[in-house]
């Protein structure tokens, strides 16, 4: 069967291949799996019937068969999981990818997203100048860990796997790749994984749905 993934009918980002449906269309080229896609609005997606999908109300969700499931990350795994190319054969590899896929949602994105939603939503508040150096130390901690880490290696661990995937996704949110520059081997990272064809493929696709929406408005 063909796998039925959710995105933004009117995405925010304005085609910049921020939403997370994104990681998941990325997985799915990735394996080489072809999938379609329910265009969603924010209205819709508060509805029941997304909400028996997706509890939270949100994109991106995946239906296969009888199999419906939400979270980005858990839908990468799940498609990891049934298809080679995403997580190593060795069963001591595969946990070390698992553990850089929570690594990327848990550890790495929870700063940049706190950053994110900091400048969204405080920029005008009093407190806005004191607070953001302090957001944006916590955000060149995690960055600083990862660029020790990562070294001048390609990958995380060895081989491109789905660790990679989300934290190349991760670290392409604006809070995170504004402060990238000076991070030059988290940079060329990036760029390496947005150089894999599955990435572009996954990019235009989801940037179609933005052009397509601009022309008819
Ligand atoms: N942890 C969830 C987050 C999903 C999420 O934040 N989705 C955003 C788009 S990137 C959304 O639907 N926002 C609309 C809303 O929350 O109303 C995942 O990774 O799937």
């Amino acid at each position: 069967m063909t796998p039925t993934i959710t995105a933004f009918e009117s995405s925010p980002d304005r085609g910049r291949g921020l939403a997370r449906d994104m990681a998941v269309r990325w997985a799915l080229e990735e394996v080489g799996q072809p999938y379609d896609v329910r265009l969603v609005s924010f209205a819709a997606m508060k509805q029941p019937a997304h909400l028996a999908l997706q509890p939270f109300g949100q994109i991106p969700t995946y239906e296969d068969g009888d199999l419906a499931l939400f979270e980005s990350g858990a839908i990468v795994l799940h498609v990891a999981e049934r298809h080679p190319g995403l997580l190593p054969d060795d069963a001591d590899a595969r946990a070390r990818a698992i553990a850089w896929m929570f690594a990327a949602l848990v550890t790495v994105q929870q700063p940049i997203v706190e950053r994110e939603a900091f400048i969204l939503m405080e920029r005008d508040k009093p407190w806005f100048a004191e607070r953001l150096p302090i957001l944006d130390g916590r955000v060149r901690d995690r960055l600083t860990q990862l660029a020790n880490r990562l070294g001048d290696a390609d990958w995380l661990d060895g081989a491109f796997s789905a660790g990679d995937l989300l934290m190349v996704n991760v670290l392409r949110r604006p809070a995170a790749a504004s402060l990238l520059g000076d991070y030059p081997n988290l940079a060329a990272y990036v760029a390496r994984g947005e150089a894999r064809p599955a990435f572009k493929r996954a990019f235009e696709a989801q940037h179609a749905v933005f052009a397509a929406a601009s022309a008819g408005s």
